[in-house]
């Protein structure tokens, strides 16, 4: 018997890095009767089916645009989050670096801690690439959490990056 599941999903990471591209490739890309994306507001909308768990999962996709600052925005932003990618730009050290100031603002915000899935991004920028494969998994290893190396621009492992979040939610609600 297949399941249903709701989860609100936030995207972490520095200006720049590709959250919102990430966003719209996911929820843009595939089109099907489910398919909504919320104009204007702070959250796209997205419907994935998910075979290796049986389940279907309504994805809300929050991505923080320019209003960051504000400690107000902070806290709906990241109440009731399930889940989060924590995104880094492959040809930017300093965000990479950043990633665990991303980790630690949400979990606090949240007083607990969330599956989130480590996001290497704009790996088609081959030539301009600084953090490594092994860096960025090793990252992710320390923190328990899994790694996927994305393009936003070509597409490749975005609809991944999104799966394999869905996958850990699910996991973590069900394996109580
Ligand atoms: P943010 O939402 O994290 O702030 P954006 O980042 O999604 O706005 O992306 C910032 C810039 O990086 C954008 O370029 C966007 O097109 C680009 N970008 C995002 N993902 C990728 C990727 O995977 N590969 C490449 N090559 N570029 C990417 P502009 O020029 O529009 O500012
Ligand atoms: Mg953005």
């Amino acid at each position: 018997m297949p399941s249903e599941f709701r989860f609100k999903v936030v995207m972490l990471g520095d200006g720049a890095v590709g959250k919102t591209a990430l966003t719209l490739r996911f929820t843009q890309d595939h089109f099907d009767s489910d398919y909504k994306r919320t104009i204007g507001s702070d959250f796209a909308i997205k419907r994935v089916e998910v075979p290796s768990r049986k389940a279907s999962v309504t994805m809300q996709v929050w991505d923080l645009a320019g209003q960051q600052r504000f400690e107000v925005v902070r806290q709906s932003f990241y109440r009731g989050a399930r889940g989060g990618l924590l995104v880094f730009d492959v040809t930017r050290r300093r965000t990479f670096i950043n990633l665990d100031r991303w980790r630690e603002e949400a979990f606090n915000s949240l007083n607990r801690e969330i599956p989130l899935v480590v996001v290497a991004n704009k790996i088609d920028l081959a030539d301009s690439r600084i953090v490594s494969t092994e860096e960025g998994r090793e990252y992710a290893d320390r923190i328990g959490s899994l790694y996927v190396e994305s393009s936003a621009l070509t597409g490749e492992n975005v609809e991944e990056a999104f799966t394999t979040l869905c996958e850990i939610m699910i996991d973590s609600v069900t394996e109580k």
